[in-house]
């Protein structure tokens, strides 16, 4: 396993649309720990393989529950009910802001061995799961941020959860 590389704004690798995974083979089994290793070794919650530099529909997310490997990942439902929050990324060090995402959302994928999941999450783990599965299509946060934030307030607005 390796720590890669996290590719930052400005990098062309994070505007493109991401390729479908054809076949779980050992180069995706190795950038799927790679991407894990890579996240556990950052402050963040969620790592798409764009990030990486891999332009393949991968991503990893732990909020806090465990590690999820998603492959080729779709949203197949969604909340009506959207809240708002703060959103950063590791490809745009430093800068947070509000975000509005659905609550809750379904999403099915692919994991490593090949079988087919479909979760539904709420919160967080939504929230992380809309803004990876965003990468896959070249997207970023900050093209959806309604009022970016300063460090003071964020620290502010986390003390304030729960
Ligand atoms: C997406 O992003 C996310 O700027 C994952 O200096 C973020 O983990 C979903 C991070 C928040 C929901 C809520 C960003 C760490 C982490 C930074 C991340 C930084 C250190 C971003
Ligand atoms: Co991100």
């Amino acid at each position: 396993m390796a720590i890669r590389n996290i590719i930052k704004i400005g990098d062309e690798s994070l505007t493109k649309k991401c390729r479908t995974v054809d076949r779980i083979d050992q180069r995706i089994i190795t950038l799927l720990d790679d991407m894990a290793e890579t996240l556990y070794n950052s402050e963040g919650i969620g790592l798409a393989a764009p990030q990486v530099g891999v332009l393949k529909r991968i991503a990893v997310i732990d909020a806090g529950d465990g590690l999820l490997e998603l492959i080729n990942p779709e949203i197949t439902g969604a909340s009506d009910d959207m809240i708002e929050d703060c959103e950063g990324c590791l490809s745009v060090p430093g800068k947070w802001g509000i975000v509005k995402r659905p609550r809750s959302v379904t999403v099915r994928a692919t994991d490593r061995h090949g079988n087919k999941t479909e979760i539904t999450a709420e919160e967080l783990l939504a929230r992380a799961i809309c803004h990876e599965l965003d990468h896959l299509d070249g997207h970023l946060f900050i093209e959806k941020v309604t009022e970016f934030i300063d460090p003071e307030e964020l620290e502010e607005r986390k003390s304030q959860r729960q």
